[in-house]
């Protein structure tokens, strides 16, 4: 599963500085860019868990989990009510989650197209332009069923008036002021597939990133985030802060240098780390482990997947070939220290297609094709 994070904010909020420090790239900033550019970047995924198994197992390679990063140009202020333009909505709608990365830095050389700095209003700016952007494509396919209805029969029609009812509810909810990643949850299997089928912006998981300066990391950066916390924590929503400017220069050092920055700043953990890990928190998922004597490798798998399903992950052979998955649990791995102890400890277990896969499980699958 390739995970995708999507960076969205104003114009100038540092979408592509954040951007630069998550991903350790150097694409240039300040200019202001335009709505339809780009950037991607493959970040591999730290995992302190699959750090020690490669420790243990001593492969020839350690194979990260990959997640992608897209920073797209600015959402101002009234540009989804217009409609966005397809690139932009297209580039958003790809997201698994999406990255609100908001200027709460103090720079007078850089005004605010709002004239001040007030990161609680850009939220807000930000939360109905996705909201406004999900409503304009519900209200077309409104329009679009309501005319088509009427030609269409038996089967056909049910399905499409199935849709009819589910777009009213979406509209109504959207109306309500309430983002659709509240609804999905309520909805019958057969009507979250069809929501997801719009990748509608207010249906996925959202992190708010507060854009710090150096001067307000600590204090001023907690409450800030506090507060954005109060008003804007609700289901399947994140609020975290980081200072843009100094973790991209520091995610042009080594590791090293970069570790002695960070401590002197007080940063504990570099927001690359954590961002990931909030992500994952917010969309549910979790790894999954596969070692040897060639490579240690972590799998990304969304909580909750049974054996046989988390073996496409690795090849779609192993999961139709699937005879059983033997699994050892990453506490018992590293409780026993290696693999004949996990045996002789009788931690060693075989599970069926079944077996809900827990975090952090090795497995070794066993199949026939
Ligand atoms: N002082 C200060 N300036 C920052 C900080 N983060 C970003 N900037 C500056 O803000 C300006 C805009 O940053 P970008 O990262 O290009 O912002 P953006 O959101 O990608 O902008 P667009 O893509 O044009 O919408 C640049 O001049 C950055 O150097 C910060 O933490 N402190
Ligand atoms: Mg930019």
């Amino acid at each position: 599963m390739t995970t995708k994070l999507v960076i969205v904010g104003l114009p100038g909020s540092g979408k592509t500085t954040v951007f630069n420090a998550l991903t350790q790239s150097d694409v240039a900033t300040g200019g202001f860019s335009g709505q339809d550019e780009a950037h991607v970047a493959v970040v591999k995924v730290p995992d302190e868990r699959l750090d020690l198994l490669t420790e243990m197992f001593n492969p020839q390679r350690k194979v990260p989990a990959d997640i992608h990063y897209v920073d797209v140009g600015g959402l101002s202020k009234g540009m989804a009510e217009k409609g966005l333009s397809g690139q932009l909505l297209g580039n958003l709608s790809q997201g698994d989650a999406l990255v609100h990365v908001v200027r709460a830095f103090e720079d007078d050389n850089l005004p605010h197209p709002d004239g001040s700095v007030d990161a609680v209003r850009d939220i807000e700016t930000i939360n109905l332009e996705l909201m406004f952007s999900d409503l304009g494509i519900v209200e077309k396919r409104i329009e679009r069923l309501t005319a088509q209805i009427p030609k269409f029969k038996g089967t056909e029609r049910e399905v499409n008036e199935r849709e009819l009812a589910l777009m009213h509810l979406l509209k109504e909810k959207l109306e309500a002021d309430i983002p659709l990643r509240e609804v999905v949850g309520d909805l019958e299997p057969e009507d979250q597939k069809t929501l997801r089928g719009f990748a509608l912006l207010t249906s996925k998981p959202l992190l708010i990133l507060l854009n710090v300066s150096e001067s307000q990391l600590g204090e001023e950066s907690a409450a800030l985030v506090e507060r954005a916390r109060d008003q804007f924590a609700r289901p399947g929503v994140e609020v975290d802060a980081l200072c843009g400017q100094i973790e991209m220069e520091i995610g042009q050092l080594s590791d090293e240098d970069a570790a002695v920055f960070l401590a002197d700043l007080g940063i504990d953990e570099s927001s690359r780390a954590r961002v990931i890990r909030l992500s994952f928190g917010l969309l549910g998922l979790i790894p999954f482990f596969t070692v040897g004597p060639d490579e240690c490798r972590a799998w990304t798998i969304t909580r909750g997947t049974v054996a046989v399903d988390a073996a496409a992950e690795i090849h779609t052979d192993i999961s139709r070939g699937f005879i059983r998955a033997e699994v050892v649990s990453y506490d018992d791995m590293i409780a026993a220290g290696s693999m004949a102890e996990v045996k002789k400890a009788g931690k060693f277990r075989r599970e069926g297609k079944t077996y809900v896969v827990e975090s952090g499980d090795i497995i070794n699958y066993l199949f026939n094709v």
